[in-house]
């Protein structure tokens, strides 16, 4: 694909979203700080593994009013042919994944039909936005009767404009959600993680005003002396508009008028207290227009890559960091959303005694980078284009196009956020070089303020001489790559005979490293799995990083185990990856001290 084709393939995913839906336009940024109904709490579900709830028996879309968005009842008139009502349905929690709220529903792969009900009463000159923080992977949503779009990603958030739908009194929103693996996807068939489905995000019925903020922008300038940024206004008295922004503890205030583009840009010189790990000062933001207003807490730093520095605010920082999963802390696991499941989690890094922490290989949700703002945890933010995509395709390419700008769209402004990734371990050739050059540039293009990157890979070269030998490496902004040495890649030994040569100077940060450890499993030192083996892999590794020529920091693989259906050696496996420091219960193995250690002394 070259960059023309890239262009027409992401314009042709936004003509046929359109086409297909009410979503014309971005999401909505902040969507927890907006007047809603919330949605989350039991919604009614049935399992359709045959999707006979859309298609007929030739396979062949039903219309709306003979599938289940009709939301029809057989008991409230039982003459008629109805062969489903949500009324008599069971129940799922929203949010949260299906897998773990069912013995019945752990190794589900496929639809699972969500029905809610809720009264609106909605007010003259208000817009309404049914509103997702992320479904897994494919969500068909409809209200009161009629489908109104279609969203396809697992991980990042979504909305529709219901305005013209939504009744006085009660409505009925059903959700068609299907989490089958294809090639085709962002991620595709093959991953280690669990395929969770459901509703896992939360959701709520947004209120603005006909003409609002939609989406702002507010940061430090590149030379660290000035608050600049933009907010993007949408309705029909847009234009023209004047857009303030204040941060009265630094008695900032600026203005702007709003562009027939519907965007406002403004700047103004600030001192504010940098954020950064040992100081993560975040300041309460208002921007407001004639007939909206927003606010949020956010950061101010600069992230830079300079020859091999990597520099926060101007000064070189070193990463300790550690590899999460969006699996909860406790109880075995499941999909975490909540904001206490985000305390815990980056509760567990910071005791860790970690700056850094990668949200690995998906947006999480957006709870973690919040309280990642407010712990001074610097993130490695991700999307999940992970082994073997479909490189040639353009709906593949377009969709990790949309899944990169919607997360960078959702939390521009986390100060905590210094790397975008735009893949992870993905095999080198050609057409995978130029989808991901055409990712970063994207990256690049929507926030030129921060780092982008990908998960590499590491080559031998002659003689236990390491590298990383990668195009990509031309793009990306770090030389980062997952080892495993000591792990897949030979014994533990071979940690202290490698050595590392680097082809380019630029910042290196080794994205995972680790073994698996089955908690409270002992033996000698070389057996696989033991706790002795994996302090033994700690200790070999720390070695081998403090002879690098260079390096900037580390996201160990992973804090806690966590579900995995590659994972089949029974006893000690049992369907979990157990490369976590923590076990899925959230109890420490031995090696988690030595790494914990060695941060100490950084
Ligand atoms: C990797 C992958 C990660 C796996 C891990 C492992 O390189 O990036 O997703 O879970 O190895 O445990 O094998």
């Amino acid at each position: 694909m070259n960059k023309t084709r890239r262009i027409l393939a992401v314009m042709a995913c936004a003509f046929c979203f359109t086409a297909m839906s009410a979503q014309t336009a971005p999401m909505v940024m902040n969507a927890a700080q907006r007047e809603c109904v919330n949605l989350c709490g039991p919604w009614k579900a049935i399992v359709d593994q045959m999707d006979n709830g859309f298609y007929n028996y030739r396979w062949t879309r039903k219309p709306d009013r003979e599938s289940f968005f009709a939301d029809e009842h057989y008991f409230q008139n039982t003459t008629r042919l109805i062969e489903y009502d949500f009324d008599v349905a069971s129940e799922l929690r929203v949010p949260g994944d299906w897998n773990t709220q069912d013995p019945m529903y752990l190794y589900y792969e496929g639809t699972i039909w969500y029905r809610r009900t809720f009264n609106a009463s909605p007010k003259p000159g208000m817009r309404y936005y049914l509103w997702f923080g992320a479904v897994n992977y494919e969500a068909i949503v409809g209200l009161n009767g009629r489908s109104i779009g279609e969203h396809r990603g697992g991980f990042t958030p979504f909305d529709f404009e219901v305005t013209d739908l939504l009744k006085e009194g009660q409505n009925s929103v059903v959700v068609k959600v299907n989490n089958a693996r294809h090639q085709d996807n962002v991620p595709t068939l093959n991953c280690d993680w669990w395929n969770y489905g459901g509703i896992t995000r939360e959701v709520r019925l947004l209120e603005v005003p006909e003409t609002f903020i939609r989406e702002f922008s507010v940061r430090l300038s590149d030379d660290g002396r000035s608050i600049e940024g933009w907010a993007r206004i949408d309705g029909q008295q847009a234009a023209g508009q004047e857009v303030r922004i204040a941060i009265p503890e630094l008695k900032f205030k600026a203005s702007a008028t709003v562009g027939t583009d519907g965007l406002a840009q403004f700047s103004g010189k600030a001192k504010p207290v940098f954020w950064s790990p040992s100081n993560p000062k975040l300041y309460d933001v208002a921007i407001t227009t004639a007939t909206d207003k927003v606010s949020d807490r956010i950061g101010f730093r600069t992230i830079k890559a300079d020859g091999r520095h990597l520099l926060l605010n101007g000064e070189e920082i070193f990463c300790k960091g550690i590899s999460i999963h969006e699996e909860q802390l406790y109880d075995g696991g499941g999909r975490a959303w909540s904001e206490s499941h985000a305390r815990e989690l980056l509760g567990a890094a910071k005791e860790l005694g970690c700056n850094f922490v990668r949200l690995a290989h998906y947006p999480h949700n957006e709870n973690m980078t919040r309280i990642a703002d407010e712990m001074g945890l610097m993130v490695w933010s991700e999307v999940p284009v992970y082994w073997t995509i479909s490189w040639t395709n353009a709906d593949t390419y377009a969709n990790a196009c949309s899944q990169v700008s919607d997360m960078i769209t959702r939390d521009r402004n986390r100060a905590s956020i210094i790397i975008w990734s735009v893949a992870n371990e993905t095999p080198r050739s050609p057409e995978r070089l130029e989808f991901l050059s055409g990712l970063i540039d994207l990256a690049h293009e929507l926030d030129p303020t921060r780092l982008v990157s990908a998960a590499m890979e590491k080559q031998e070269m002659r003689g236990n001489v390491l590298t990383v030998n990668d195009e990509l490496l031309q793009k990306s902004d770090l030389i980062s790559f997952n080892e495993y040495v000591g792990w897949y890649d030979g014994d533990v030994e071979k940690c202290r005979r490698v050595t590392w040569s680097f082809p380019v100077e630029k910042p290196i940060i080794i994205t995972e490293l680790g073994c698996g450890v089955k908690s409270g499993y002992h033996g000698n030192a070389d057996e696989r799995f033991t706790e002795e083996y994996g302090v033994e892999l700690y200790k070999a590794q720390i070695e081998m990083l403090e002879n690098m020529p260079w390096l900037n920091g580390l996201s160990p693989w992973i804090l806690k185990d966590f579900r995995s259906p590659r994972r089949q050696l029974a006893i000690i496996q049992g369907v979990y990856n157990r490369k976590g420091l923590l076990d899925e219960n959230g109890t420490k193995k031995d090696c988690w001290q030595i790494l914990h250690d060695w941060y100490e002394t950084r």
